[in-house]
């Protein structure tokens, strides 16, 4: 079977076991972003994502395996409240096979969130920072085959733009995608900083060229949960990436109760 018939597959469970059978946007919440969803709207289905064809248990503390369908004005919205990260060693195919399934659902666009550090120290933690275009260090890519995608204005100049009318002090900057599950080095958060780097974890990127790969409109946000590694001197520790979540949750959820009714 290929990824795209699997991901029907789930599609089709999923609008059995929500009683939706199209929904217009999908959103990945990465850590942090958790407790932003009780603002969107009210939920139709919360369904467990092992419960569809394809999907895995979700293997960190703070990640919950689940899929929220949620009414929000006259969208449907079909939010994963855990990704499913490189570092599992589950296969490219399992980390993007949300995304895939998002597209089979009739998404036409995906807000991909995460959690991540910063490097400029203009961006305590608890910023969100749109991001305006990536580096993909994982070497890997989602789309298997002589399929030569484009990824210029990968992540939607519309988009941002229109993120920026909602909250003018959002900025831009560059993710990085390292393969973790370790952090970086202060070496190498050096040469995040000359490869034009601002932005550096351990998901996203995979999951945009896949969403761009399947048509979809891609809004990409972080939250900077820490300073990246060696720029405050401090240590890096996953319980403060969940702490800082939980105190930014209500501006987070302000945000993409904002921005989502005008994508
Ligand atoms: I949250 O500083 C979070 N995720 N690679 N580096 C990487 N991933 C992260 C970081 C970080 N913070």
């Amino acid at each position: 079977m290929t990824a795209t018939e699997l991901a029907q597959q789930a599609a089709d469970q999923l609008a059995r076991l929500t009683g939706v059978d199209h929904h217009d946007i999908a959103l990945v919440l990465g850590s942090g972003w958790l407790p932003a969803v009780e603002s969107l709207g009210e939920a139709t289905a919360d369904i467990a994502t092992t419960e569809l064809p394809g999907f895995s248990a979700a293997a960190v503390a703070g990640h919950s395996g689940r899929i929220r369908s949620i009414r929000s004005g006259d969208r449907q919205l079909l939010v994963f409240l855990s990704r499913t990260h490189y570092y599992e060693g589950k296969g490219v195919a399992a980390v993007v096979h949300p995304v895939r399934t998002a597209a089979a659902a009739g998404c036409r666009a995906i807000v991909l969130t995460n959690g991540c550090g910063g490097l400029n120290e203009a961006w305590p933690p608890g910023t969100p920072v749109l991001i305006r275009d990536h580096i993909n260090l994982t070497a890997r890519s989602p789309i298997e085959g002589a399929h030569f995608v484009d990824l210029t204005d990968l992540y939607s100049s519309r988009l941002r733009a229109l993120c920026r009318e909602v909250d003018p002090t959002l900025d831009e900057g560059v993710y990085v995608q390292f393969p973790g599950p370790h952090y970086e080095t202060p070496a190498e958060i050096e040469m995040v900083r000359r490869i034009g780097g601002d932005l550096v974890g351990m998901s996203t990127t995979l999951e945009a060229i896949a969403a761009r790969e399947a048509g979809l409109e891609v809004l990409g946000i972080s939250l900077v949960t820490n300073l990246a590694a060696g720029i405050s001197g401090e240590p890096l520790d996953h319980a403060e990436v969940l702490e800082t979540g939980r105190a930014a949750a209500g501006r987070m959820g302000d945000l993409l109760t904002r921005i989502v009714p005008r994508i």
